[in-house]
């Protein structure tokens, strides 16, 4: 049977109108229209495709993920070599670049495009009659391997051009690397299923591109910016690199947002300081920039040397990772009494920024990464996160590298040490008999989000308890500008800057006041939930247990936790001398029905277990959220059941929470009044 000529052409209609708007939303990121809309283009695409199965064809927006899994890839020979860059580390080296530029080209204004360099893998695409017919990794520059399939799973990369013009057959080059949101999202969905983590988006980006089987690339949030060509016919070329790019982004070739042109060196190292400035707040992670001589024509003149290119260069970043040694390593006592192992390290610089210690998150971690005193080991900063130590370098383990074993007293009081039910967290059982524990608590009490009193730090907290100025938190309100001007490092100002911030601190909420009385399970979500039932200290103080088990997101652990709070003397004592000392809020507004959800917005996809689709919908609305039918950055959860299908990888490239079936249960539950039992997580200091 034949397929109707009117079939045939709504099909290509409908591929055409898919691809613009793909090229809409990943490439040039301003869709216009929604994404329901967008959804049922495709849904009418694939229904006339399985109709019309002689109609598919491999560009087909429907047949991203079309090879099956194979052995091996193929190597590819690259007829333009895909060259290295040279690298510059000091603004001097920038310097010298540019004096070498403008003596082999006997000019003296050179302008540069300029542009971030991505931490991923460089890649050559080729494209054919505008349709991507091949891509390659650049392997040692001359031979690299066919990865077509997992290319073309990359949303981001057009099947087909878009526009005109394009030469019959030519290259795009540039770098495939992982969003870091996307990254995290992955990570942390790895580690939910047990399964093996990326140490840094770069290698993420790798171990994705180098799957054999397509549907898993297709899964990873990987993207793509141009940055350069390989094979292109000479006569079509434009006059410069930065139209060039242009050019790329026209046809629906994605480019970095952050090029720019510049003049000379001075141009390029206000760019560099530009990007370094920015560099945590990208999506993407970077190495450094590369600046480019504009002209082509120049650029010819320039040549190349064995290995690279005389008009690029690379201009590095300080490194996110950098290697050093552990010097000790030291178990911290949190708030809650947790204790945490720290690697000491011989100091190193890391982004910018002197390391000297690392978490290692939990016992069961350090034995993980089997990470011991005398290690060489990678530590990474990224962003604004914790240094922590990536892995050990096994081979310069020196024959004496000890370990430490998890201690059964604590380090600070010499208390016992209990193993939390969990079973991977230790705890000192000394309470606020534990220095560190009651340092931690202080630090708590005065932190910006509890009782928020500017200028008393860590340091400051140290002197006051060691001089024996307080012996808890309701102390600090009898301290005089006489007492604090007399400490080391402060002044008349600075005591007297206290003194009002500590006043200034006396009027607060009810919610913020619990919060900061650092009652074990009772973070700032529960604390809230508390101050808007209860209303009163007073009236929360004589609540049961059952009680306030009753109450949405509580359950048994946590009321037990808050009636011993209450019946410890101790505690009851400090919070007399807190209300005595002028602490005090306004009674809460009294709130209709908690809605905990509201103004949440959640997605559904896949099939869930223990309910129907139309039992998870009337759930999260009964809590006040919303649920939609189609992913959007403004999607706060999307909820994968089993076999998620697009929108997970949606929420994926969105960097959209995703949460498995259990995730979603345990969210209705800590949400819901019905069901109790919060696990909120604790706050470690
Ligand atoms: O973002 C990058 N990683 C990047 C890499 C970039 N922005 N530009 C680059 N330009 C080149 C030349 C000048 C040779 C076309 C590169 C690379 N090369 C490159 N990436 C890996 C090896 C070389």
């Amino acid at each position: 049977m034949a397929v109707p000529d009117e079939i045939k052409r709504r099909v290509e209609a409908l591929r055409r109108e898919i691809d613009y708007h793909n090229w809409r939303y990943y490439v040039l990121d301003q869709p216009v229209i929604s994404d329901a809309e967008y959804d049922a283009l495709m849904a009418e695409l694939q229904r006339l495709e399985q109709r019309y199965p002689e109609l598919v064809t491999p560009d087909s927006p429907t047949q991203r993920v079309g090879a099956p899994p194979s052995e091996a890839f193929a190597p590819v020979r690259h007829e333009v070599p895909m060259l290295s860059l040279d690298n510059a580390f000091t603004d001097e080296d920038v310097h010298d670049f540019e004096r070498r530029v403008k003596e082999r080209l006997g000019e003296e204004k050179i302008d540069y495009a300029t542009e971030p360099k991505l931490d991923g893998l460089a890649v050559s695409i080729l494209y054919e009659n505008g349709r991507l017919v091949r891509a390659a990794t650049r392997g040692d520059g001359y031979t690299g391997e066919d990865i077509t399939a997992n290319v073309r799973t990359i949303r981001s990369i057009p099947l087909r051009l878009q526009g005109s013009g394009w030469p019959d057959r030519f290259e795009a080059r540039g770098e495939v690397f992982m969003p870091i949101e996307g990254f995290r999202q992955l990570n942390q969905w790895a580690e939910r299923h047990g399964e093996k983590t990326f140490a840094n988006p770069r290698n993420a980006a790798a171990g994705s591109l180098r799957q054999l089987d397509p549907r898993i690339t297709a899964r990873r949030p990987l993207d793509f910016f141009c940055y350069g060509f390989g094979v292109f016919p000479q006569d079509r070329l434009p006059a410069t690199h930065h139209e060039m790019l242009e050019t790329f982004l026209a046809w629906g070739i994605p480019v970095a947002p952050e090029r720019s042109v510049v003049r000379g060196a001075e141009g390029c190292l206000a760019y560099y300081r530009q990007m370094l400035e920015k560099r945590d707040t990208l999506p993407y992670e970077t190495d450094g920039v590369v600046y480019k001589v504009d002209r082509f024509d120049w650029q010819r003149r320039l040549g190349f040397t064995a290995r690279a290119p005389r008009w690029a260069i690379a201009h590095k970043f300080p490194a996110h990772e950098a290697t050093t040694i552990v010097e000790d390593i030291e178990i911290q006592v949190g708030r809650t009494g947790i204790l945490t192992p720290v690697a000491k390290l011989k100091p190193v610089q890391v982004g910018g920024v002197t390391v000297s210690s690392a978490s290692l998150h939990n016992f069961a971690e350090m034995k993980r990464k089997d990470v011991r005193i005398g290690d060489t080991v990678i530590v990474r900063r990224a962003g604004d996160v914790i240094p922590e130590v990536v892995k050990v370098i096994g081979e310069k383990r020196p024959s004496g590298a000890r370990t430490i074993a998890p201690p059964t007293r604590c380090p600070a009081c010499g208390s016992e040490v209990v193993e939390d039910p969990g079973g991977t967290l230790l705890r000192c059982s000394g309470g606020l008999f534990c220095p560190a524990q009651l340092k931690a608590g202080i630090k708590h009490f005065a932190s910006r989000r509890a009782m928020d009193i500017d200028g008393l730090g860590e340091k400051l907290i140290d002197q006051l308890l060691e001089k024996g100025l307080i012996k808890d938190v309701a102390d600090l309100y009898r301290l005089t500008v006489d007492q604090l001007e007399k400490l080391e490092r402060m002044g008349l100002k600075s005591a007297r800057n206290l003194v009002e911030a500590l006043e200034k601190s006396k009027h607060t909420t009810l919610a913020r006041f619990l919060y900061a009385l650092g009652i074990r399970e009772v973070g700032e979500v529960t604390a809230q939930i508390l101050a808007d039932h209860f209303r009163s200290l007073e009236k929360l103080m004589a609540a049961s247990e059952l009680e306030l088990e009753q109450l949405p997101g509580i359950g048994p652990i946590v009321a037990r936790h808050i009636v011993a709070f209450f019946r410890q003397p101790h505690n009851l004592d400090v919070i007399e001398r807190l209300r005595r000392a002028g602490v005090h809020w306004e009674t809460p507004q009294v709130d209709a029905t908690p809605r905990p959800l509201e103004g949440k917005t959640f997605v559904f996809t896949g099939s869930l277990s223990s309910m129907s689709r139309e039992e998870a919908k009337s759930r999260v609305e009964a809590l006040g959220g919303k649920v939609t039918n189609s992913v959007s950055k403004k999607t706060d959860y999307v909820v994968a059941g089993e076999k998620p299908g697009s929108k997970f990888d949606k929420a994926m490239k969105l960097g959209v929470d995703v949460l498995d079936e259990e995730q979603f249960l345990d969210l209705l539950q800590q949400s819901s009044p019905s069901w109790t039992n919060l696990q909120e997580t604790e706050h470690r200091d």
